[in-house]
């Protein structure tokens, strides 16, 4: 193997630091150091206590993210109505902007303004919302969300029932990243980059807590992609 052998192999999903799993006692360097270790999308549960019963990343730990990298971060924004505090996260410099269709009575106006704003429009999927009540949205959205867990907690087992919803929504013509949010550890990855998801949200099941550093789990999920 030549000295790039281990990069030619990886393959082209997306992997997402799930940033409330990280230690907030040193965030700017845990994403630096996932910055170095080959992550692509920093992502940021933000939360209100009502719309899930938790609470998450707020705008300055967001504002952290976003000061150090210049890597795409997302707001993966579970809190009652998302369509007014659009501006918030924009101004926070996230590049995605997640809302769950649920607590946004108007969400084709929500993943519009995000477009329009410049950033791209994410539509969250909860395991217990199907894809029929959001086919109209599928169509203005570039990333989607698929939920695995319910919202709210990380460290939670993976919905097996939701499997039928990913391979339904990754068989039919789209033009929308497919990303899976919820107890994704390295075999589900597998298992689900072959049915073609673009990306996984990384927590307790694949990155944080373990022995081994952030660059070498990150690239061990890469080779066992391919
Ligand atoms: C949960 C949240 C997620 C979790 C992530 C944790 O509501 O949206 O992004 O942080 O799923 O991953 P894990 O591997 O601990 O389930
Ligand atoms: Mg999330």
């Amino acid at each position: 193997m030549g000295e790039n052998g281990g990069i030619q192999k990886v393959r082209d999903r997306l992997l997402c630091p799930s940033m409330m799993c990280a230690d907030f006692e040193k965030l700017g360097q845990e994403v630096r150091e996932l910055d170095a270790g080959g992550a692509d999308i920093f992502h940021c549960d933000i939360m209100d206590g009502s719309f899930v019963p938790n609470m998450a990343l707020g705008l300055p730990d967001v504002c952290c993210v976003r000061k150090n990298t210049r890597k795409l971060v997302d707001a993966h924004l579970m809190i009652e109505n998302p369509g007014s505090k659009l501006e918030w996260f924009i101004k926070a410099g996230c590049d995605i902007l997640y809302m769950h269709p649920e607590s946004e009575r108007f969400a084709a106006r929500a993943l519009t303004q995000t477009r329009q704003a410049g950033r791209k429009a994410g539509l969250a999927i909860s395991p217990g919302t199907s894809l029929e009540t959001v086919s109209e949205l599928l169509e203005i959205s570039d990333y989607v969300l698929v939920m695995a867990v319910s919202p709210g907690f990380a460290g939670q087992r993976f919905m097996d029932f939701v499997m039928a919803k990913i391979r339904r929504l990754a068989s039919c013509d789209h033009s929308f990243k497919i990303l899976v949010d919820g107890a994704c550890g390295p075999e589900k990855i597998k298992e689900l980059s072959a049915l073609g998801v673009d990306g996984f949200v990384l927590g307790t099941s694949a990155l944080f807590g373990k022995s081994k550093s952030y660059s070498d789990l990150l690239l061990d999920l890469r080779i066992s992609q391919t």
